[in-house]
């Protein structure tokens, strides 16, 4: 080979090590990162770390990625005050190497410089409008608080019945429990009938119009139109960052979980609980729902998973 090819081939070599390196950098900050922070987004559990390459010498933030736990407990002093600032939730250790941690350096910096600066601020949301569970509530407490008091009495009658030592009557106190036995049994069968055609799940055969995969992981939601079963198909998947529907459709989410079990609750525009599943690791959880009005719809995790749950929400659109 002469001179020049040999440079040529260097340089390509070069530029193909840069371009994985890049494409690395980006991977592992959707696989690893993305849960907690965003370039240019806003705060998500973590700081928006745009700019951070900025703010923070380049040794710091290698030491600081590849062991956060390792400098809190140095007790590094910019550690700490990022740590009081974030509500005492620390930066969990992802296990990376340096190499992984310079890779995403370089993806945060260049990302961060592309992103458009001072991103406008979505305007302030209006105030929601409040459940309007007024009269369900107190008819729920009601009814609880009835059944209490009938208890409550029943318990007083056994124990004032049962201070005198008494005869028996087996053959009528069997015979007592059949009848209770038989109208428990029917008041039940007659609720459950009444009550399950109610049930807000769409019929199970009913196809589906939109099928959405939700992976759950500390501390956000994934949706996808394409499924998600581990955390390496993230850096491949398109995201939706905010999955839009049209009124009547039926939806079927498929919800799994690339960590601990979470919940996946979906609230309509009145923030009322409208339907719900676990999001477990290993396992898809297929729910489906009919949006049936339009609005701003919440998803919230059910399940304490961790130190950052109060974070853990996301939302839809419905038209
Ligand atoms: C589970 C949530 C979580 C994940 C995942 C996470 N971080 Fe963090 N990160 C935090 C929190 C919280 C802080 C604020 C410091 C603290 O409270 O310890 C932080 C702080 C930082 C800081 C310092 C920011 C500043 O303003 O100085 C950098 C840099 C950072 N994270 C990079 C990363 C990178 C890169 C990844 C992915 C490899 C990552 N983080 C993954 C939660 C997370
Ligand atoms: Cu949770």
């Amino acid at each position: 080979m002469r001179f020049a090819e040999v440079l040529v081939f260097v340089c390509s070599l070069l530029a193909a090590a840069a371009a994985t390196a890049a494409t690395d950098g980006k991977v592992l900050f959707e696989q690893k990162c993305t849960a907690c922070h965003t370039i240019g987004g806003g705060k998500r559990v973590g700081p928006d770390l745009q700019g951070v390459t900025e703010r923070q010498p380049r040794d710091w933030l290698l030491q600081f990625i590849v062991a956060p736990d390792k400098l809190l407990a140095a007790k590094d002093p910019a550690a700490l005050k990022l740590f009081e600032e974030f509500n005492r939730i620390p930066m969990p250790n992802l296990g990376l190497s340096e190499a992984d941690a310079q890779a995403l350096i370089e993806f945060i910096a260049t990302a961060g410089a592309a992103a458009r600066p001072a991103a406008p601020q979505p305007a302030a949301q209006p105030a929601l409008p409040q459940p309007d569970l007024g009269s369900l509530q107190s008819k729920a407490l009601a009814v609880f608080l009835a059944i209490t008091a009938v208890i409550v009495l029943v318990f007083i009658w056994v124990g004032a019945s049962t201070r005198a030592p008494a005869d028996v009557n087996t053959a009528k106190a069997y015979g007592l429990r059949r009848v209770l036995f038989i109208t428990a049994a029917v008041l039940l069968t007659a609720l459950l009938a009444a009550t399950l055609p109610q049930a807000p799940y769409a019929a199970g055969d009913a196809k589906a119009d939109r099928v959405v995969y939700v992976a759950t992981r500390q501390f956000d939601f994934v949706f996808s139109e394409e499924p998600i079963t581990s955390a390496e198909d993230l850096g491949r998947v398109r995201r939706m960052e905010r999955p839009e529907f049209a009124r009547g459709e039926l939806v079927e989410f498929r919800v799994t979980s690339l960590d601990v079990n979470h919940g996946f609750g979906l609230y309509n525009p009145q923030r009322q609980l409208i339907a719900q599943t676990q999001a477990m690791p290993g396992y898809v959880n297929r729910l489906r729902v009919r949006i049936t009005e339009p609005g701003d719809y919440k998803v919230l995790c059910l399940e304490y998973c961790a130190a950052g749950h109060h974070l853990m929400h996301s939302g839809l659109t419905a038209k």
